[in-house]
């Protein structure tokens, strides 16, 4: 396996099943299971263990249940039953889900790591609303193959004629949402006519069998290996002290040597090494779970992402998108919520609900929120862009969920149609502060924590619906302060400019969360002095923790003198004598130093109220 090879996982058909109980499901999963069984335990040993050859640390069920699984990090229950059989020519993954219309969220679960579709239409009864129901729901999930299963063939005597007006209709019906394959197969699931043999009750029947189909169909013809994309989960470091960027590759193959762009910066590098596991590989592809080394050291972590230079995904902070929304707790357009896009979390909301769409004869319909269940085509805005594809091109980096940000509850499943076409929503503006807002200043050594902090204390004040902005040294440095250096005198600079744009936001009600090294305290005080509206937060961690931390591997590279000038190193820091907030992050918990902050911020906030009133 050290080459790897792309084309490994063309062996595995996943496929999710839809259809009633009253149409036979079970029975015609048991009769498929029960068909092939005299094989099935040996293959679902040596399917087990290819997938654990493909990389994986021991058996690696993510591999079949991925798909919305950060859905079920949050806590929803999805009843999904996942089934493996094999055949001498391909291995099985079947989605099974309970198939009436409340559980749309567990098909769509099930439906986005499926290729294909098996349906079950009763021949007796013929197409219902609920299979148009299950047909759209795949198609949105990106199901573009289809194999009808036509059941109960017995109770209409095996006629041709029944068979032929279900394919018309639903051949019809599937034209309304676009190019698909299809492929009908009449069956009797109980006897198991067509369904793993041939059967003699249909002469009139020249096509393959269920089984048949399932072992040739052309997999994932609409589901090309894609552009490569890999959003990193975590930055490690080897023995030797260099970092590598792990995460699962979402779509596509990398090689070593291959360049890859890297968001947020958009710069480009080159993959210098690629290792699954301890093994050190030529290539790396979809859906593995790797560590690649660049060329350049790269500032970049969690929730970044490495892409194809070629084919670099879509930047916006305005998206359009297919939302299903999963809760009981109805969408509310202007409401803050967290938008989770593979492992990365912004704050965005839904600025605009275009329409509503009836599954079962595809209609839309205005309408002013979307209900449990509900299918509603949306423009989301988020705080920070979104580094995404178009659902269609990719399920990874084109799909997100978004979460309630004071309950952690998820609220939908989104797939994302592209760039939003208009340039302006209905937004309900956040609430700014009237009587000015406030300035929260991390100071602290590189790697302390200050960014850590602020970011989850910006999610928490944008829950509560504040109007929140944050200036970040290190992005600061890549815009308004590109010409500095790190000299004192460039530093002062820095830190008045970050604190004249603080100001000006403050003033208007915002509030500002700076995180910068600013290690001088002459210059912080003047910079408290002009805002006024000011909490200074001292993140305090000894330099060796800093230094261990490393985040971005600049201590090494000062200490191995490529660097000069750096803070904790060779240039001072004077901490700050009477910070109104100190976090010692190496003691606290991210959560124990942000609930610090926030209470500070709380209090000075209710103070203030106080102070104000008549
Ligand atoms: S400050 O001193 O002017 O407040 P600021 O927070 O904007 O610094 O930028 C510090 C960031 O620049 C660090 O987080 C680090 O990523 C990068 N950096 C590069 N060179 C240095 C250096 N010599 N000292 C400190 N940080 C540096």
């Amino acid at each position: 396996m050290a080459e790897g090879n792309p084309q490994a996982p063309r062996d595995l058909l996943r496929f999710i099943t839809a259809g009633s109980v009253d149409d036979g499901k079970s029975t015609l999963i048991g009769r498929l299971l029960h068909d092939t069984n005299s094989i099935f335990q040996d293959q679902l040993v040596s399917l087990l263990a290819a997938l654990n050859s493909n990389g994986t640390h021991g058996i690696d069920f993510s591999l079949v249940t991925d798909g919305l699984r950060a859905e079920r990090e949050q806590g929803i229950t999805i009843d999904v039953a996942y089934r493996y059989f094999a055949t001498a020519r391909r291995k099985f993954i079947i989605a099974d889900t309970p198939g009436h219309e409340q559980y749309t969220r567990n098909m769509a679960t099930g439906a986005s790591t499926a290729s294909l579709a098996v349906l079950l239409v009763d021949a007796h009864k013929g197409l219902l609303k609920q299979t148009n129901r299950h047909t759209v729901i795949a198609w949105l999930l990106g199901i573009r193959d289809f194999a009808v299963v036509i059941n109960k063939m017995d109770l209409v005597g095996f006629r041709e004629e029944v068979f032929r007006r279900i394919e018309r209709d639903f051949t019809q019906f599937v034209s309304k949402l676009g190019l698909a394959q299809l492929h009908f197969v009449p069956a009797c699931a109980r006897d198991g006519d067509n369904v793993v043999h041939r059967s003699e009750r249909t002469p009139w029947f020249q096509g393959p069998s269920l089984l048949e189909h399932l072992e040739t169909v052309t997999i994932d013809a609409n589901h090309h290996p894609g552009q490569f994309r890999l959003p990193v989960q975590y930055v490690i470091r080897d023995a030797a002290g260099s970092r590598r960027y792990a995460g699962q590759v979402a779509s596509g193959v990398v090689r070593r040597g291959d360049p890859v762009l890297m968001t947020p910066s958009g710069r480009t590098t080159h993959v210098a090494s690629i290792r699954l596991g301890d093994e050190e590989m030529e290539c790396a592809f979809a859906p593995q779970s790797v560590s690649l080394a660049l060329d350049e050291a790269a500032d970049i972590g969690r929730g970044d992402l490495l892409v194809d230079p070629s084919a670099p995904t879509l930047l916006s902070r305005r998206f359009a998108a297919m939302l299903l929304w999963m809760s009981s707790q109805p969408l509310v357009i202007g409401r803050p919520y967290l938008i989770k896009h593979t492992t990365r979390q912004v704050c965005g909301s839904v600025v605009r609900l275009q329409f509503v769409l009836d599954p079962t004869t595809l209609d839309r319909r205005p309408a002013s929120t979307l209900a449990l269940n509900e299918f509603g085509e949306v423009e989301i805005e988020g705080h920070q862009p979104l580094y995404a594809d178009p659902y269609t091109q990719n399920r990874v980096t084109g799909s997100f969920i978004v979460i309630d940000p004071n309950t952690n509850e998820t609220l939908a499943a989104g797939m994302i149609s592209g760039q939003a076409t208009s340039s302006n929503g209905d937004v309900a503006p956040a609430t700014s502060l009237a009587t000015g807002g406030l300035t929260v200043w991390f100071t602290g050594l590189s790697s302390a924590g200050k960014s850590s902090i602020s970011q989850a204390l910006y999610e928490k004040l944008w829950a509560r619906g504040y109007k929140v902005e944050s200036l970040d040294g290190d992005i600061v440095r890549q815009h308004l302060s590109k010409d500095l250096g790190f000299s004192k005198h460039d530093r002062d600079e820095n830190i008045r400019r970050i604190g004249f744009v603080a100001e000006l936001l403050t003033r208007n009600g915002v509030i500002v969360l700076v995180s910068a090294i600013s290690p001088y305290c002459a210059v912080r005080d003047e910079v408290r002095k002009r805002i006024g509206n000011f909490l200074e937060v001292y993140v305090n961690a000894p330099l060796a923790i800093c230094e261990q931390r490393d985040v971005k591997g600049l201590y090494k590279r000062a200490r191995a003198g490529d660097l000069h000038h750096f803070t904790g190193l060779d240039d001072p820091y004077e901490p700050p004598e009477a910070p109104d907030i100190e976090c010692h992050t190496e003691r606290e918990t991210l959560a124990e130093s942000t609930a610090k902050v926030l209470d500070a911020v709380d209090r000075w906030l209710a103070l203030r109220e106080a102070r104000s009133a008549p």
